[in-house]
């Protein structure tokens, strides 16, 4: 095998986010944007290391994602990994990522996607490196990478020809090195048979029990026909949208009210199914909708844990939870009543991976439609959606009622998170340093109905390794338990997106059905008033309300 080695110059913003880097894909197309973010992640394994090891590799499908593979597949031979599986076609969602490297003992994986932004040749790309827990790769190593990709001078890469990934089956090269193209769907789906009584719920949709799906035209359309419509039994047509487009037919692959309309307009609709659901670009983010219900990320968190006993993997217990900072409190009135610990972690899934390896944690949450367990190492769009098809089928209630009868047992906590998207880098920065000044002196200020009980910086030690992180977000927590969070966002790729989260904590019963809105009202305008948002972006409102 000819290996040819490249000679290039640093880029100097490669600075992975909370999930990867993201760029555009045009970003990505220039000479050797690609390669030197893939040498990075090699140089920073080290190439004694990677010495005849297995590599993962797979994409959402969106543009770019075949001639990406096709690089880096080249590169992971030249820099030595024994054995480089890629999945068929190149789609693997981020969750059967996690279960391939976990199942197949691998060293990693590297997941082509940029989630829930959009893609076409206009829109975002995105490359993360997994370990070999499975899980998105910790900050140690992220900033090893970063730091390798800005004193990189050559990289390597073999001198084949591309490699066919439309049919299962495994090359073997003159040196020994395997490349074995394998079926992506197949060990994932039997993962979930393992973690679910199919027999229970494949009686519950026969007996009447129905189901609409959205793929959102991205990479969870195979995984869910096959299991579904196949596997369960749901009728041909649950599953809509499930083509998997390399522009996700135009659309936002994200799974929430503004941009999974269609599955939206079928929820509120007359002739509403029990449980509708759809799922990101990568298949780790979900949403569950009951008939005209929103149950919203934070509540399905607190349902599922509340109920893990109605699933078969779970029954014999929990180790405890983990939620992201700004997730709201919902999980914690559960785990107080269940006697679990709960961990508070920065926002992104990274954070979750060490407490789960540690047997700390078994289900983890994040305000941002992601939800998942110990079962692999990223979140999980359809495992959450086969829990909440568990819960719907062990207690034969309704979506809302299972939701409504929660907040009557443990009280409810209106949450809602508003974005201001674009907004210039700097305007964001200076928001929140002028915050951060405010911060000592915030503590027994009163802003009408509301006192401020505490307000910080947000700082994690990890209990397992003792790693730091600073600054993942600013938080001004009230008496009542009401939160006002902020962070900048680590996935955007156009200037910086804001993300202010609101919540109140309601325990009377009689006062649990205000629109989410409005219970917030109040919360909102103090925040604007902290923050001088308005004054400082010139946007009068946020760009997008969660
Ligand atoms: C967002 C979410 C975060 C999530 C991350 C990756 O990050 O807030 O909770 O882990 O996306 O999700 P940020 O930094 O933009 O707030 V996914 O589905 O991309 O990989
Ligand atoms: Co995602």
């Amino acid at each position: 095998m000819l290996i040819d080695t490249v000679k290039t110059t640093p880029f100097t913003d490669q600075r992975p986010g909370t999930s990867g880097l993201r760029k555009k894909v045009k970003v990505f197309q220039e000479p050797h944007y690609l390669e030197n973010y893939i040498a990075g992640i090699f140089l920073t394994l080290g190439e004694k290391a990677v010495k005849g090891e297995t590599l993962v590799l797979g994409g959402d499908g969106r543009y770019f994602n075949r001639e990406a593979i096709q690089i880096i597949i080249k590169m992971a031979l030249a820099y030595g990994f024994g054995r480089i599986m890629v999945a068929k076609d190149g789609i693997l969602s981020t969750p059967a990522t996690s279960c391939v490297i976990r199942k197949h003992k691998a060293l990693g994986g590297i997941i082509l996607s940029a989630s829930h932004n959009p893609g076409g040749k206009d829109g975002d790309f995105g490359i993360k490196y997994n370990i070999s827990n499975g899980g998105p790769a910790p900050e140690k190593i992220t900033e090893s990478i970063f730091a390798a990709s800005k004193t990189i001078t050559e990289y390597k890469i073999a001198h084949l020809p591309d490699f066919p990934l439309d049919e299962i089956e495994t090359f073997v090269l003159e040196s020994g090195q395997e490349v074995a193209v394998f079926d992506g769907i197949s060990d994932y789906v039997e993962l979930m048979e393992d973690l679910f009584d199919f027999n229970l719920l494949k009686q519950a949709i026969k007996a009447g029990l129905k189901l609409k799906y959205d793929a959102l035209h991205a990479v969870t359309s195979p995984y869910a026909k096959r299991i579904f419509e196949i596997e369960l039994g749901a009728p041909e047509g649950s599953v809509i949208n499930a083509d998997p487009l390399p522009d996700f037919g135009g659309g936002h692959p994200d799974p929430n009210l503004t941009y999974a309309k269609e599955l939206v307009g079928i929820m509120n609709g007359k002739d509403a199914p029990d449980l509708g659901a759809a799922s990101d670009g990568d298949g780790d983010r979900n949403m569950i909708l009951g008939k005209n219900f929103f149950v919203s990320p934070s509540d399905s968190l607190a349902v599922i844990t509340a109920n893990y006993g109605v699933a078969k993997a779970y029954k014999d217990g929990l180790f405890g939870i983990a939620r992201s900072m700004p997730t709201s409190l919902a999980v914690d009135k559960v785990a107080e009543k269940l006697g679990l610990n709960v961990y508070e972690t920065p926002t992104g899934w990274k954070f979750f991976g060490n407490l789960m390896d540690a047997d700390k944690v078994t289900i983890c949450g994040e305000e941002s439609f992601g939800t998942g367990s110990n079962h692999v190492r990223e979140k999980d769009g359809i495992w959450a959606i086969l829990f909440w098809l568990n819960i719907l089928a062990s207690t034969k209630k309704s979506v809302a009622e299972i939701v409504k009868d929660h907040w009557a047992k443990f009280g409810r906590n209106y949450y809602s998170r508003h974005d201001y998207e674009a907004v210039d880098t700097s305007v964001a920065n200076t928001m929140m340093e002028n915050l951060r000044k405010q911060l000592a002196d915030l503590k027994g200020q009163i802003f009408g109905d509301y006192q401020v009980a505490f307000a910080d910086d947000f700082s994690y030690t990890d209990p397992i390794d003792g790693s730091v992180s600073e600054h993942q977000g600013i938080r001004v927590i009230f008496t009542d338990g009401s939160r006002i969070v902020y962070r900048i966002s680590g996935t955007g790729t156009v200037g910086a997106t804001i993300r202010i989260y609101l919540e109140k904590y309601e325990p009377d019963i009689n006062k649990q059905d205000l629109e989410v809105q409005s219970a917030l009202q109040s919360l909102a305008q103090i925040a604007l008033e902290l923050s001088q948002i308005s004054k400082l972006s010139g946007k009068e409102k946020p760009d997008i309300i969660v």
